[in-house]
């Protein structure tokens, strides 16, 4: 068949969509980064990484994509948000006041600090977020100052990843979308708790079928 041996009348309309829509998320898509264009890094603590009081298993492996994802908006001369996990003493999600979770992220602590390994540039925007003590602060669109600081950056697409995916990243990455930002989830920056084992691929699927576009690092220009 002559058809055959033309590669592009090769496949009909809507397989050629499929065929399109197959490799959408398998590093076929490439993104050029512009204006409007900002970096959400979510709770990368001392905290929620090895030795740390609530460590996210292979949470430390986000590490040197971030720093890929940072380079590359600080060559764009884009703006960087890191989001803090920022607690009382006697916060209400504590296993001591009848929480979940142990102690973990308490203000002004080590276990609070950015990762030494992150490369945050000196230009990082920092918002806090569950420093109330009966609010569990997963989202850090539950301070209005988070909004505030995106929009006065210009901020229309937001690029989102860190730790953890099932808590805080998707409590954020949900707000986003109700924001009606353009969300772009660092599939390969990302990891899960996992309190049940497919918490963090729950997550993932909820995030996506809500509107976020999975992307990761190759994928950017
Ligand atoms: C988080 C559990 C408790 C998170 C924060 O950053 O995902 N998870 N506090
Ligand atoms: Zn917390």
């Amino acid at each position: 068949m002559v058809a055959m041996l033309n590669p592009t009348g090769l496949l009909k309309p809507w397989q050629r969509l499929r065929w399109f829509m197959s490799n959408a998320h398998s590093g076929y898509e490439k993104i050029t980064l512009a204006e409007g264009d900002a970096l959400v890094i979510v709770d990368l603590q001392n905290d929620f990484l090895p030795g740390g009081r609530l460590a996210v298993p292979d949470g430390e492996q986000v590490i040197p994509v971030l720093n890929g994802y940072i380079e590359r908006f600080i060559n764009q001369g884009l703006p960087i948000f890191a989001t803090r996990d920022w607690h009382p003493k006697n916060h209400s999600s504590f296993i001591e006041q009848g929480g979940p979770w142990p102690e973990h992220c308490v203000a002004g602590t080590r276990g609070a600090e950015f990762s030494a390994e992150l490369h945050l540039p000196a230009s990082v925007r920092i918002i806090s977020a569950g420093s109330e003590v009966e609010r569990d602060g997963y989202s850090a669109f539950e301070t209005p100052l988070c909004k505030q600081q995106l929009d006065s950056a210009g901020a229309r697409r937001l690029f989102i990843g860190g730790l953890a995916t099932d808590y805080c990243v998707l409590n954020t990455v949900r707000d986003a979308l109700a924001f009606d930002y353009e969300v772009f989830l660092l599939t390969d920056a990302v990891r899960a708790i996992n309190v049940q084992p497919r918490d963090g691929q729950k997550a993932i699927d909820e995030m996506v079928q809500k509107g976020a576009k999975p992307i990761t690092l190759s994928m950017i220009l």
